[in-house]
């Protein structure tokens, strides 16, 4: 025969808790304890809270820009219940959820989007990489630290996390090669919300399914129901355990929507229908797991009302935690940049510092006092 196949492949699609709330028993049973499945409920709506307030602290002038996570919680929780403490999450910058949840301290994402460097300085024993906004940049990141997690022989596995543009980045390429080639314990979560800024997911990708993109690289490539959390915390649990029996990547794509604009700076009423956000609100991941728990008899509209005011309380002290911090030092971030510092970044440091426009700063032996 001149002309055979040499290849056939398929792509699944994994749904556990559909957007009715039907359960698929079958796959889901025993995979989230009930007790855990209201703490991550609860969770969720704690990061509704901390969504709104952000979006809010921006409007009023206390924080540059925001980006909103809503609607898109599940990936990064699903992930970070999924793994365990010493395995590397690698964010991008829509996954408060899962960084929380890990014990990120919530603060540290506000001074982060006020433009506080401290907001970046995470303790190393969390294993969280700072929120990264280059895009796609993480990626390589994550397959560095499974690397080095696999020559040490710690067992720890790295998650990376970033949206469906980043997949038309070299990085994104880079990253899947070298893990699959070297055999890195790596678990790629592509979060398809639909659009890249303007840009729909069609013009970022001709092929039917992101996770398909995978496939070029000899890697298990695998589709979820992004707002479903069951089902997130499903196929990162068969990724773990293939990266660490295996050592062998996964890319996963979950399927999902942001339903605000993409930062505080965009309008996404100028580029897609509120029909399609009013279609991706009936699949909330809240509403379904709401739904599931009353179901189930594990949570009632009474224990739901409570929760709004908690979770008002929580995010009001974690803004308190933000805004009263001491002021940084204006001359950090020349201050930890060098070892020793350059002329050039010494003298627009000494300029800042003086506010003598026009003053050559080379000529300033000491910053000035402050006048009386
Ligand atoms: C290297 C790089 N190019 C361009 C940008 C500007 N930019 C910021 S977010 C974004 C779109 C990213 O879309 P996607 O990867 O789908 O992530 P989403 O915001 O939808 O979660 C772009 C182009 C950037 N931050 N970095
Ligand atoms: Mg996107």
């Amino acid at each position: 025969m001149p002309v055979e196949s040499v290849f056939n492949t398929t792509i699944q699609r994994v749904s556990i808790l559909d957007e009715h709330a039907n359960f698929d028993a079958s796959l889901g049973d025993g995979l989230i304890p009930d007790d855990d499945l209201v703490a991550l409920y609860r969770h969720i709506r704690m990061c509704r809270q901390f969504d709104a307030i952000a979006f809010k602290l921006q409007r009023s002038g206390r924080m540059g820009t925001y980006p909103e996570n809503r609607g898109q919680e599940c990936p990064s929780l699903g992930a970070a219940y999924a793994l365990t403490n010493k395995d590397w999450l690698v964010p991008c910058y829509r996954e408060n959820a899962g960084l929380f949840w890990r014990g990120l301290p919530p603060e540290m994402i506000l001074l982060h989007w006020m433009g506080d460097e401290r907001g970046n300085a995470i303790d190393p024993s969390l294993r969280i990489t700072p929120i990264a906004i280059p895009i796609g940049t993480q990626m390589l990141h994550a397959t560095g630290l499974a690397w080095a997690s696999k020559y040490r022989g710690d067992g720890g596995i790295a998650c990376t996390f970033f949206g469906d543009g980043a997949t038309s980045e070299g990085d994104f390429h880079e990253a899947m090669n070298f893990s699959a080639n070297l055999d890195l314990p790596v678990v790629f979560m592509c979060q398809n919300n639909s659009w890249a800024i303007s840009v729909p997911t069609k013009l970022q990708c001709s092929a039917p399914t992101i996770a398909q993109r995978g496939l070029a690289y000899g890697m298990h490539c695998v589709q979820c129901d992004g707002n479903d959390l069951f089902a997130v915390v499903k196929v990162v649990q068969d990724a773990a355990e293939r990266a660490r029996t295996e050592n062998r990547p996964t890319f996963i794509e979950a399927v999902t929507y942001r339903l605000g604009d993409h930062t505080t700076a965009d309008d996404a009423r100028r580029y897609r229908d509120e029909a399609e956000v009013e279609l991706w609100k009936g699949r909330d991941p809240v509403i379904r797991l709401k739904r599931y728990m009353i179901g189930k008899g594990i949570w009632d509209d009474a224990r739901d009302n409570a929760i709004n005011e908690q979770v008002e309380h929580e995010v009001a002290q974690i803004t308190a935690r933000a805004e009263e911090i001491e002021p940084p030092d204006r001359g950090d971030f020349f201050n930890h940049m060098y070892a020793e510092l350059p002329d050039n970044l010494r003298s627009q440091r000494d300029t800042m510092r003086t506010s003598s426009i026009g003053q050559d700063p080379l000529q300033i032996e000491a910053p000035l006092a402050p006048q009386a």
